[in-house]
């Protein structure tokens, strides 16, 4: 399966976040926790220089926390600072101080050079889809308004003060998905990240039911009660569509429509939470 999608303007995308790089202390990366490889892009550590990270394996809630703690301690391997999060008010309490925590050493960096101390900045960037509007939702509505233009900044960017002593730019960094292996285009369209225009659901989800079975025996044969495994993909989608009464007219079962909601139950964590990609092992 090769699926391979730029987003149009990959190059203006490059040159805006560099731009908005320069204005911030700490980046927020958001990654999907289900698939933490594919989900990021090896491009943006060579935009970041010394600039401090964090990476965010979002969506957490649809992940498995025993492997989004693996991910976590393999990061930890890597000196990268990461933490499994769920994009919902409640659940980014925490980030704030994170964020501080992190940035301090920017501020020590400053007041050495006998600079003003000012709030420090922070930026949420990643692929589409991974939840970076969401988690600045989340964060904002715990905090207060916005402080509007400031002066040097890409015009139309807003800073938004989260604590007396932090702002974050309301705009996430767009990144694009970069497929360094044959799976991650696979990878992104079963998680949701990239557009269906671009992919055949009926082959990926082919594809995903063949990984299911290896990957979880028995789950969707418990799920979905008419399903027998021990068959080809196809014949399974088509148990699958018939149970879902999606039929053509004339009867047949609708095969593409059947994998789509396959795909769409994975998404909603119908079928639990499963993580797609494993941690190297840590030697
Ligand atoms: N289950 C779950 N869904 C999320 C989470 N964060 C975002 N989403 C959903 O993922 C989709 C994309 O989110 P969005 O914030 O627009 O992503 P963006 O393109 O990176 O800004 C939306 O349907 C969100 O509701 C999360 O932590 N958990
Ligand atoms: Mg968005």
């Amino acid at each position: 399966m090769d699926i391979q999608w730029y987003p149009g303007h990959m190059a203006k995308a490059k040159r805006l976040l560099r731009e908005q790089l320069k204005l911030v202390d700490v980046v927020l990366e958001v990654r999907d926790a289900r698939i933490p490889v594919s989900s990021g892009n090896p491009d943006l550590a060579e935009l970041l220089g010394n600039k401090k990270r964090i990476i965010l394996l979002n969506k957490a809630d649809l992940a498995d926390g025993k492997r989004s703690q693996e991910w976590v301690n393999y990061f930890a391997g890597e000196g990268i600072k990461a933490i499994a999060i769920t994009a919902r008010p409640g659940d980014v309490k925490h980030l704030p101080s994170l964020i501080e925590e992190t940035a301090s050493e920017t501020e020590r960096r400053r007041r050495k050079k006998g600079m003003a101390p000012r709030p420090k900045r922070a930026m949420v960037v990643g692929i589409p889809n991974v939840g970076k509007s969401s988690l600045i939702n989340s964060v904002i509505k715990r905090s207060s308004a916005k402080t509007g233009d400031k002066p040097g900044v890409t015009r139309g960017n807003q800073w938004v003060r989260v604590r007396p002593d932090l702002e974050f730019l309301d705009t996430p960094g767009l990144l694009w998905p970069k497929f360094s292996s044959p799976e991650t285009g696979f990878f992104l369209a079963v998680t949701g990240a990239i557009r269906q225009e671009v992919y055949d659901p009926v082959e990926v989800a082919h594809g995903f039911v063949d990984l299911l079975v290896e990957r979880w025996p028995g789950l969707l044969a418990q799920t979905y009660q008419v399903v027998e495994e021990r068959q080809p993909a196809h014949e399974i989608l088509i148990a699958l569509g018939k149970k879902w009464g999606l039929l053509r007219a004339g009867g047949a079962v609708d095969e593409e429509k059947a994998a789509i909601r396959l795909l769409q139950d994975y998404r909603k964590g119908k079928l639990g939470s499963l993580t797609l990609e494993q941690p190297p092992d840590i030697e």
